[in-house]
């Protein structure tokens, strides 16, 4: 049978998968950071630890066929912590995924990583990366890091490049555009677990959204046709008033593209 580990248990999407592949059958090994994962039944497999320490890594990928790596700084932070946890911490989890003879890694990406498009555009699986930050700069090297890993030493990976999956329906008129339903989020990964010999490939972790950024959220290497669409709840969303800023309503990051953004006024002159 084949063994997953996912790590970042104790985060949004984590604690929601964590439920749902055990739900499904799945013999998972979960992994918290800081704090102890109080297991869900008698016997689970959980862990805890730093996984910047090759050792920590060794716990969690011992025995494992497959990774879901959702561990990490998950927001806009400053370059330092975000070198720390997704790039150092992200290299000794795919040195791990050597080391433990590890099949495949599924790689939490971002939509962040295309984060200063317009709002406008449609982007396909293969447009140029356009980062909205640090945070969505580590995604570029996290995919870039998959890809090699792949290419260099056979170690499979899947990067997804994950909407709003909060658990929740759409909470504002972006995630409109981003959301990423529960039951697709769960279809998805367990695509991601059992769809054989895969190479490399990216995917949008998104639903099917009429106002999706992406030209095709389907993915048919993995078989992925998501079901749910946020417009069902268009007509509540829209009600409200448009929370983000001018900055942040143009570009698909959202409010990631306001921090730290130099107007257009304020910028070097061209000659
Ligand atoms: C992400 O990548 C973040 O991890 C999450 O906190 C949300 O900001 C999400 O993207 C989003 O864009 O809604």
């Amino acid at each position: 049978m084949t063994k997953v580990a996912l790590s970042g248990a104790g985060g949004n999407m984590g604690r929601i998968l964590r439920v749902e592949l055990q739900k499904r059958g799945v013999d998972l090994r979960s992994a918290g950071g800081r704090t102890p994962l109080e297991p869900l039944r008698e016997g689970e497999d959980v862990m805890h630890g730093d996984l910047r320490d090759a050792a920590v890594v060794d716990r969690l990928l011992r025995g494992v066929d497959v990774l879901i790596h959702l561990a990490g700084t998950s927001v806009e932070r400053p370059l330092p912590e975000i070198i720390e946890n997704n790039l150092v911490g992200l290299y000794q989890v795919y040195e791990g995924a050597r080391r433990n003879k590890v099949r495949r890694v599924v790689f939490a990406s971002s939509n962040h990583a295309f984060g200063m498009y317009s709002v406008d555009d449609r982007l396909t699986l293969d447009s140029p990366y356009r980062p909205d930050g640090f945070y969505g700069l580590s995604k570029v090297w996290g995919e870039a890091m998959a890809r090699m890993y792949w290419d260099k030493h056979g170690v499979e990976g899947i990067s997804l490049r994950i909407g709003t999956a909060m658990g929740k329906p759409p909470e504002n008129f972006r995630q409109l555009s981003t959301w990423f339903g529960t039951d697709d989020l769960v279809d998805l990964v367990m695509r991601c677990i059992e769809t054989p010999n895969v190479g490399y490939i990216d995917a949008w972790g998104v639903s099917n959204n009429t106002r999706a950024y992406y030209k095709d959220v389907v993915n048919e290497r993995l078989g992925y046709r998501p079901r749910q669409n946020a417009e069902e709840f268009a007509a509540d969303v829209l009600k409200q008033p448009n929370p983000l800023d001018p900055i942040a309503q143009r570009h698909q990051g959202g409010q990631f593209v306001t921090m730290d953004f130099t107007p257009v006024e304020q910028r070097t002159p061209r000659p």
